[in-house]
């Protein structure tokens, strides 16, 4: 009884362990404008282009973190495409977890700095039509694999409450 108890202790501990490892190698955080952070780019291309570089993935974070006078906003399209204010703003530092996929589109509602490009458009589930096919069961598997991982535990928990 005293092993049974043991066993069924350390099986649930390494379910435990493997989801966390499964759902901690998936995940990704993302700093806005890497070591620039997010401030006045030095051309309007610079945050569509770290953009560009990075693949975002549902459960990842993308973090916004500046000094002096800026903010974010989250914005619709249009209110990204024209630079004007949603009206409710953030300070540092904003964390923004990306739980579903489709684009989000993010500005800096100071001065002119929209304008000058502090703005970036987020963009979970596919990639830039121009870059070679992604792979876009990545997140779908994650969940899968998290999904399977919650199954068996729950499995192993009824076998052993049988024993
Ligand atoms: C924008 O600035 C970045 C960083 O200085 C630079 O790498 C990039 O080539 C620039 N892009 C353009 C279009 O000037
Ligand atoms: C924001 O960036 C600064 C400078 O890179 C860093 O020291 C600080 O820890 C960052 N803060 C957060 C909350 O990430
Ligand atoms: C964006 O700008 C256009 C043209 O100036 C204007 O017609 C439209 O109402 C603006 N949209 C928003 C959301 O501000
Ligand atoms: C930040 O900049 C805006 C626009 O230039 C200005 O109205 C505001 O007073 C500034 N805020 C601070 C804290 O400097
Ligand atoms: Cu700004």
């Amino acid at each position: 009884m005293a092993s049974c108890r043991a066993s069924m202790i350390a099986c649930l501990s390494l379910m435990v362990v493997m989801v966390g490892l499964m759902k901690g190698a998936t995940a990704a955080e993302y700093v806005v404008g890497d070591s620039l952070g997010w401030t006045l780019p030095p051309n309007t291309s610079f945050y569509s282009d770290w953009a560009a570089s990075k693949t975002f993935q549902l459960g990842d974070v993308v973090s916004f973190n500046w000094t002096g006078n800026h903010t974010m906003a989250e914005a619709t399209k249009e209110e990204y495409d024209n630079c004007s204010d949603p009206g409710i703003w953030s300070t540092t530092p904003v964390n923004v977890n990306l739980i579903s996929a489709g684009s989000r589109y993010f500005i800096c509602t100071v001065g002119d700095h929209c304008e000058q490009g502090q703005k970036v458009t987020i963009t979970v589930g596919s990639s830039s039509p121009t870059s070679a096919p992604p792979p876009p069961s990545g997140a779908h598997t994650t969940v899968a694999s998290l999904l399977l991982g919650l199954i068996s535990s729950t499995l192993v928990i009824s076998f052993f409450t049988c024993m």
